[in-house]
């Protein structure tokens, strides 16, 4: 298999391990991924990391050599697999983060995007360059991408097919920052400051913004009201509370 799947401390570690490829995702390292990501749900992960082996790349995208010579449903069968398995990766219970250690391009652009979070090392480099071989994205990345930074720039990005540079994607939003070696260790100094608070609380946060992006603002209200309350009756928030009254550290339990 061309995945690794660890659980450091209280992560999942998620490595595209086909290093001689620049990560390329064939189809079945598709259906690998989905399927670790399956182990990733059902674990007490309290975040996961998704990263490449090697200097060089964090995934060059698809496997083109693969893309070629495909019937017009093998090839609609190929974006639904990739669409399933990175939303997967969107809704995992856990917050994921993209630790972009090189060139994210094409499909690899859009892991990083079904991520929570993405952090680039300084030699990344993202890019959607797809329309360079007359195609367009398919597992994500024409709905992701402006929604992260904005139909003007997602589109220049998708119509010229321009790798953008880490410091770029930081300005312009793609990046939540850049990390300097020894990146695995700062993508998980990254991730304590958030697991550090109740699992409940996170995820009822994560699935409240989700809702800004796809409904009215009167309904995401509606929903934020909803799921702020839930946060309310859970026994974390009365400890959080309770702890700054005493004025002493939490003990979130996940309850
Ligand atoms: N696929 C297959 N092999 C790849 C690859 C890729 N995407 N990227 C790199 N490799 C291989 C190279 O062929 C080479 O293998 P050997 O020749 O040594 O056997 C090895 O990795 C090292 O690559 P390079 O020699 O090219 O390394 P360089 O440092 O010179 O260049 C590079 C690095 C990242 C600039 C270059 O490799 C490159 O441009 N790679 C291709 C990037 C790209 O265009 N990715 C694909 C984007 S399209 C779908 C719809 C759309 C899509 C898929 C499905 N459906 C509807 C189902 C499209 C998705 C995409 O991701």
């Amino acid at each position: 298999m061309a995945i690794d799947l660890t659980f450091p401390d209280e992560f999942a570690l998620l490595t595209i391990n086909r290093p001689d490829a620049l990560n390329a995702l064939s189809f079945s390292l598709i259906e690998d991924i989905g399927h670790a990501l399956d182990a990733v749900a059902r674990s007490s992960a309290r975040a996961l990391v998704v990263t490449g082996a090697g200097e060089k790349a964090f995934c060059a995208g698809a496997d083109i050599k693969e893309l070629t010579d495909r019937t017009l449903i093998e090839q609609r069968r190929g974006a639904e697999l990739g669409q399933a398995v990175f939303s997967k990766l969107d809704r995992l219970p856990m917050a994921s983060i993209a630790l972009v250690n090189g060139y994210a391009f094409g499909g690899g652009c859009e892991i990083a995007l079904a991520c929570t979070f993405r952090l680039a090392t300084p030699n990344a480099r993202f890019g959607l360059p797809e329309i360079k071989l007359g195609l367009i994205p398919g597992y994500g990345g024409t709905q992701r991408l402006p929604r992260l930074i904005g139909e003007a720039r997602a589109l220049e990005m998708i119509l010229t097919g321009r790798p953008v540079p880490a410091a770029e994607a930081l300005q312009v939003g793609l990046v939540n920052r850049i990390v300097e070696p020894p990146p695995q260790d700062a993508a998980f100094a990254f991730a304590r400051e958030f697991t550090c608070h109740g699992m409940l609380g996170l995820q009822f946060a994560r699935e409240a913004v989700k809702r800004a992006a796809s409904t009215t603002l009167e309904e995401g209200l509606r929903a934020e009201a909803d799921l702020s309350t839930l946060a309310y009756r859970t026994a974390d928030a009365a400890e959080g509370m309770q702890a700054f009254i005493e004025k002493r550290k939490p003990e979130f339990r996940d309850q």
